[in-house]
């Protein structure tokens, strides 16, 4: 059991307690140095998993770095995809990937991607991120071993929070029912989450009792005790003709005094100092080189910036957001719109919000901050967004007024059928928050950037939809849909800071767009535009449309300046902050009135594309006028790591791009011109 060449069967290298103790030790180190180089990430839980990190990548796991996919290798699963820094480090000590790579971390185009990518780097046994999926994998991991006759186990890692997932227990039946004796979990019961204590977000115990009726063997040890844990999963490997489960107590941020224990540790990194102060307690400030890694990270991040700012669209000057000496403009989560409404209109009995273990973040826990006598009415579910849609909708059907939210992803796409079946078939007033939208959410990668949950959402029938622009936008959007829309809506906003381009006096009408018009150069970005609703909106003859939703609509605004400075185009922007219904009259007159239609979403391409489309193909009075289309949004792709503002150049979605693509769109609208022209002339 060790390391070993696959090729003749030779152990690499053995590893004393005394050795995997010190592994784990530096190990914690380098993590923290991966962190801080990274600027964000998950310490709490990666310091927790490092002893058993250890234990099982460098003495109790057969698997062969020379040939990371040996077909006799032990699999591990890291269902707590977000300890991935735990696992690059297992694979990196045990000799799969250069250790200085690992301060790669959450950076653009890297193998060590926030969430771990299995086709990105291997050793990485499968790509996970979205929690209460790994042991499902793990048994038909397990299952496939059992079809083929193969003695190889399958570990998979798990959080003590994700247990919250009803998908765990599913799993956990089948491979009891299965008898798969080749098959062992590992729970990092650390105790805390993101919101708080497990016990008191949704109490899991008593683990093991659940585990043993589910007619597992379950075996408990201290998980910072090497010798336990290496006896631990040497007992688990040998088996014992069913699936076992070794529940680990464990201390979150363990080994680092200033991080122990400490919820606000779960998904944060450390500073500068606090990389220094850690490091010192762990005794390595002399045994790792960290200047040097992070300078290594530096230099990475020097060519990441100096290639991107190749490849974007170049214009007579930089448009960037506040590079220009005017046109500033203020940058603020839409997130924190959301939470600015629920705190105004929560005391409205009706309202009940539910926790989905991400309340801070997404803001839906300013429903009670500075009112702790509405906690009453917040119920926390733990992380089961499935459960907690159907919740909802027995809340709805009673009267009430349920709001619930999370990542995009995890509030629109995990749970589509009980949005489908218990929410809109019934159509019940569910209010859903798809937060963190888009690739903007940035480094946490491909498994957190929702860019497909428009799709689904829209195509549900009884759904409203809305997509705000803004933060003050995203606050009466809300307002709107938690008090005086009827059935079921979605909001969806984003993570990252973006320009406030509206006030109170801007109006905002559920399903009506605006028109946003570029006047002149302003010190403000948000004064140089006149916005008015769609429906009052006098025809100016633009050259051309650009029709956007969310943070996209002022990369649009930013397009229509550089459209008027560089090319003297006007643009009609035409904010369709409400995708469903959908405005087709702002639509069909963008159409006829300027015969150029860009579209632009941070989501898949098609969200807003296809519904504009579709409203233009499908509307008789543009039957035969020529509408040319355009369209700017991700193409197909899944996204990945990286900052913010980097992913939405990566992805082409800023005003750079519109611009670009309005100009191909613009030729192609005079050459047809002069084709039309040189017709009339030919033929009189
Ligand atoms: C399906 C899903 N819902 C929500 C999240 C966001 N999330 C990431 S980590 C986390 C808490 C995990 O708690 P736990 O399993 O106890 O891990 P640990 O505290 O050890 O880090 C949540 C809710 C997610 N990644 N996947």
């Amino acid at each position: 059991m060790a390391i070993k060449d696959s090729r003749n069967g030779k152990i690499i290298r053995n590893y004393s307690i005394d050795d995997l103790k010190d592994a784990a030790n530096l190990m914690r180190g380098y993590n923290l140095v991966a962190l801080c180089a990274a600027g964000s990430g998950h310490a709490g839980g990666t310091l927790s998993i490092m002893d058993i990190t250890a234990a099982l990548y460098l003495r109790i796991a057969d698997h062969d770095p020379g040939d990371p996919s040996w077909s006799a290798r032990d699999r591990i699963v890291w269902s707590t995809g977000h300890k991935a820094p735990s696992l690059y480090l297992g694979l990196a000590f045990a000799g799969f990937c250069p250790l200085d790579d690992v301060v790669l971390l959450r950076k653009l185009w890297s193998a060590f991607q926030g969430h771990p990518h299995w086709l990105k780097l291997p050793g990485v046994e499968v790509s996970t991120g979205s929690l209460g999926q790994g042991l499902s994998i793990a048994v038909g991991i397990a299952l496939a071993a059992k079809l083929d006759g193969k003695s190889h186990k399958t570990f998979c890692i798990m959080g003590d929070g994700e247990q919250q997932e009803g998908q765990v227990w599913e799993a956990a039946m089948e491979a009891a029912h299965h008898k798969l004796d080749n098959l062992i979990a590992i729970v990092d019961c650390n105790r805390l989450q993101i919101d708080g204590r497990v016990s008191q977000v949704m109490n899991i115990d008593p683990l093991g009792a659940k585990y043993r009726t589910f007619a597992w063997e379950v075996l408990r040890v201290n998980g910072h005790d090497m010798a336990q844990v290496v006896a631990a999963l040497e007992q688990a490997k040998a088996g014992c003709g069913k699936p076992v489960v070794i529940l680990a107590d464990t201390v979150k941020g363990k080994g680092v005094k200033f991080m122990e224990d400490i919820a606000g540790w779960h998904g944060k990194a450390p500073t500068h100092d606090e990389l220094i102060r850690g490091l010192t307690e762990l005794g390595l400030a002399e045994r790792i080189p960290y200047q040097r890694l992070l300078g290594r990270a530096r230099t990475y991040q020097a060519e990441v910036d100096r290639r991107l700012n190749a490849k974007m669209p170049k214009f007579s000057r930089n448009y960037w957001w506040n590079e220009a000496e005017n046109m500033k403009v203020k940058m603020e989560p839409t997130r924190k719109g959301f939470g600015q409404s629920l705190a105004q209109n929560g005391d409205d009995e009706r309202v009940v919000c539910l926790g989905l273990d991400i309340s801070s973040s997404i803001t839906i826990s300013d429903f009670y901050t500075a009112k702790p006598e509405r906690k009453r009415r917040w119920l926390s579910m733990g992380i089961a967004e499935q459960s907690a849609t159907s919740v909802a909708a027995g809340l709805a059907k009673e009267g009430k007024l349920p709001v619930l939210g999370t990542y995009g992803t995890f509030a629109a796409a995990r749970n589509l059928d009980q949005i489908r079946t218990s929410v809109c078939y019934g159509n019940f007033n569910v209010l859903i928050a798809g937060a963190h939208g888009g690739v903007s959410v940035g480094p946490d990668g491909a498994t957190h950037q929702a860019l497909e949950d428009l799709f689904a959402i829209c195509s549900l029938p009884n759904m409203s939809v809305v997509v705000p622009s803004d933060v003050v936008e995203t606050r009466k959007a809300t307002d709107y849909l938690l008090l005086r829309r009827q059935g079921p809506k979605y909001i969806r906003f984003a993570r990252e800071a973006t320009p406030v381009i509206s006030d109170d006096r801007t109006p905002f009408v559920f399903g009506h767009a605006n028109v946003i018009r570029f006047r002149e150069e302003n010190p403000i970005f948000a004064e140089a535009f006149e916005t008015v609703l769609a429906s009052d909106y006098q025809n100016e003859n633009e050259d051309l449309a650009i029709i956007a939703c969310g943070p996209m609509v002022p990369e649009a605004m930013r397009a229509a300046w550089i459209l008027k400075n560089d090319f003297g185009y006007e643009s009609r922007v035409v904010n369709l902050h409400t995708l469903k219904p959908i405005d087709a009259a702002a639509i069909v007159r963008a159409a006829r009135e300027t015969s150029v239609i860009v579209t632009a979403e941070e989501h898949q391409i098609g969200a807003l594309a296809w519904r504009v489309s579709g409203v233009i193909t499908e509307t008789p009075a543009l039957f035969g006028l020529p509408v040319i289309t355009g369209a700017i949004g991700v193409n197909d792709r899944f996204g990945e790591s990286g900052a913010p503002w980097e992913l939405i150049k990566e992805f082409e979605l800023s005003a750079e791009h519109i611009a670009k693509k309005a100009i191909e769109l613009m030729e192609a609208k005079g050459s047809r011109k002069a084709e039309k022209q040189e017709h009339s002339f030919i033929s009189p």
